[in-house]
């Protein structure tokens, strides 16, 4: 890899370029196996991986199940660096081979959605939850939330794969995904100096989507030394909003569904059940 790369006329893969999960970017879409997605007891089966895009719905999912919601679900992991999401099961259920993906099975034929903005919209439709009613504020939960899903891709596909992820640092790619991370926590920050939540007083979609990506970051939870490099302190309104979401008893246990590294306590590979939180976790399934 050069920094004088002139590109040809026509490109083609040229086999793996030795970047993290390089083993799984092809240029095609479709299944390239047959695996069927398992089916577990509740009506909501979700197939996931913790990561911010994977965290957004298993936290939605907990804070309604937290909020008394009968919405009770299977949570399946799917490992995007072994390349489950290119199995027939589950491009059936997103043909976009992402995760998170989820179907629902209280509707006869069993629905899929994709997207986790649309699971997040979804859910809150079907439960009546974490969407304002009032028409400004639920206007206002629907910009940042779409906010969330057209700036994230600059965060991380961008800012965090080219500072942690890239087999070399790229310094004109780094400047140009630093200054605009930088400047969408500089849009958060100001939003969150007058507003408690993204909507206002009232905590929503919204911040379940924004909280695992930008909350996170800025907590330094992201990207290794990532909240240093982009002097995160600054951003005290979007810490002060991080730490008030970190501590609701739903998030704690979102984020551990679908986790596969850190503490092994706060691993819950798969979730079937309320009470995996107490009994499946890595540190106790690894000494049964
Ligand atoms: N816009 C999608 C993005 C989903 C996405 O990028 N998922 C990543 C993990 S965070 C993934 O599944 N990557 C696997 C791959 O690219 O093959 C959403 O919000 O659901």
């Amino acid at each position: 890899m050069t920094d004088d790369y002139t590109p040809p006329k026509v490109w083609s893969q040229k086999g793996q370029n030795g970047g993290q999960f390089a083993s799984i970017n092809k240029p095609t879409a479709g299944a390239q196996f047959d695996r069927d997605l398992p089916v577990g007891r509740h009506p909501l089966q979700l197939y996931s991986l913790a990561t911010p895009n994977g965290q957004k719905v298993t936290i939605m999912l907990e804070e309604l199940l937290e909020a008394g919601h009968d919405a009770e679900y299977d949570a399946w992991l799917i490992r995007i660096g072994d390349g489950d999401q290119f199995g027939s099961g589950f491009v059936a259920a997103n043909p976009n081979s992402k995760i998170p993906a989820m179907m629902d099975h209280s509707v006869t034929p069993p629905r899929r959605v994709f997207e986790s903005g649309s699971i997040l919209v979804y859910l809150a439709e079907k439960f009546g939850a974490f969407l304002p009613a009032d028409p400004t504020a639920r206007t206002e939960a629907m910009n940042w939330l779409f906010w969330q899903m057209g700036s994230a891709p600059f965060l991380g596909g961008g800012f965090g794969h080219f500072y942690a992820y890239a087999p070399v640092k790229i310094e004109y790619a780094i400047d140009r995904y630093t200054m605009e991370a930088k400047r969408q926590l500089d849009v958060l920050n100001r939003h969150l100096a007058d507003n408690r939540f993204m909507a206002g007083d009232e905590y929503s979609i919204a911040d379940m989507a924004i909280w695992p990506w930008y909350g996170q970051v800025v907590a330094g939870k992201l990207y290794g030394d990532a909240a240093t490099f982009l002097d995160a302190d600054i951003y005290a309104n979007v810490r002060r909003w991080h730490d008030e979401i970190a501590v609701r008893p739903a998030v704690q246990r979102g984020i551990m569904v679908n986790k596969t590294s850190g503490d092994p306590s706060q691993q819950l590979w798969e979730r079937h059940d309320a009470s995996d939180f107490q009994t499946r976790t890595q540190d106790k399934i690894g000494t049964q």
